[in-house]
């Protein structure tokens, strides 16, 4: 177990988790936790940078458990909590913030992008977060981080501390790496293919959530952005269709040629219509287990408290060494 590779990743309670989050992250960590130790984080301090509503926040924590369980992220093998469960992460992320630089945070595009997006609530965090991330992936010691392309930078700064905190005070930290996988890393807007598929989109036909129902899926796949044209195919010029080839060929794991011959013919009302088929199929026994959670939740809560625990163990492992390398009394 201890040369076993770690690995890190987290998503946000905010929102609708969409089939953008499984397919840039959530599928590729099934895979990883096979081979790897795992560690899988619902962030919720991080979802606070942009205002949440307490009476329904709870809700939104355990939604993300009960899908990081639906979708069969196995607490035998992964650690699956909650980030506020553990208070080293809000520690490390005031020591990292003394080595962090306040021109290496204004470049970050999410902040520039959030900060655009929620012009009333610019606050400190939503600059911080960043440094939050760092935390959350140095503290676990992690090798590697399987995330959508949208964190690449996120991901770089991390690199940047950890190197910059070893040079100053000793080596601590493993220099991370971001695994981003070529396809499905960034799964574009039913609305608008030159954006990504986004939870906190105000326009719910930007996304396809995990929990829409069939009917649901039918329709917002049959008024998704189409580009000119007729033709089916993987296409830089066409933006729109080559999203929703993306996402048949990686829900049906049907060869890319495969789907634009059997489309080659056909209009985009045919492609659209089998599209919705696949993803309904696709759906259907991760909704089902998602449904059985919602009956135990107990059960959900149960498997954070155990998560908690663990990561908390690992935590302390890193934050004695930081505290001691740092010169505080331990
Ligand atoms: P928000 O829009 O609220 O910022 P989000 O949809 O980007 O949320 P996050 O919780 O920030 O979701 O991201 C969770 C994971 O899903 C990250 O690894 C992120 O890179 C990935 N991800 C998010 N959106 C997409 C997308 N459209 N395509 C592929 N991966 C994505
Ligand atoms: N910022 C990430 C969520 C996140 C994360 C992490 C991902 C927070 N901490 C650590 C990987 C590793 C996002 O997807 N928006």
């Amino acid at each position: 177990m201890t040369n076993q590779k770690r690995i890190f990743s987290g998503v946000q309670p905010t929102g609708n988790l969409h089939i953008g989050n499984y397919l840039g992250a959530i599928k590729n960590w099934l895979e990883l936790q096979e081979k790897y130790q795992c560690v899988f984080c619902i962030v919720d301090y991080h979802a606070l940078t942009v205002r949440q509503n307490p009476k329904i926040f709870q809700k939104k924590i355990l939604e993300v458990a009960k899908i990081y369980l639906a979708a069969g992220i196995d607490p035998e093998k992964s650690i699956i909590f909650v980030q506020s469960d553990v208070l080293q992460h809000t520690e490390l992320t005031w020591i990292l913030n003394t080595l962090t630089k306040i021109p290496e945070l204004n470049r970050m595009t999410q902040f520039k992008e959030k900060s655009e997006r929620f012009e009333k609530n610019v606050n400190v965090g939503l600059f911080d977060y960043p440094v939050l991330m760092a935390a959350d992936i140095l503290l676990y010691q992690t090798d590697i981080v399987p995330v959508g392309d949208d964190q690449t930078q996120h991901i770089e700064l991390t690199k940047i501390l950890a190197k910059r905190f070893n040079k100053i005070y000793g080596p601590v930290f493993k220099i991370p790496e971001g695994l981003i996988k070529k396809e499905g890393a960034r799964i574009m807007a039913l609305d608008n293919p030159m954006k990504k598929m986004s939870k906190s989109s105000t326009n719910p036909a930007n996304y396809l959530a995990l929990t829409d129902s069939p009917e649901i899926i039918r329709k917002k796949i049959k008024s998704a952005v189409t580009d000119s044209g007729k033709e089916i195919k993987l296409d830089l010029q066409k933006p729109a269709v080559s999203n929703l080839l993306m996402i048949y060929h990686l829900l049906s794991q049907q060869p890319i040629q495969e789907i634009e011959k059997k489309y080659q013919s056909k209009g985009y009302a045919e492609f659209k219509s089998g599209l919705a088929e696949i993803i309904v199929e696709f759906l259907k026994p991760f909704q089902e287990k998602f449904q059985e959670l919602g009956k135990n939740e107990d059960y959900v809560k149960n498997v954070l408290s155990e998560g908690a625990e663990k990561a908390q163990a690992l935590a302390e492992e890193t934050m004695k060494k930081v505290r001691k390398k740092i010169g505080l009394i331990n």
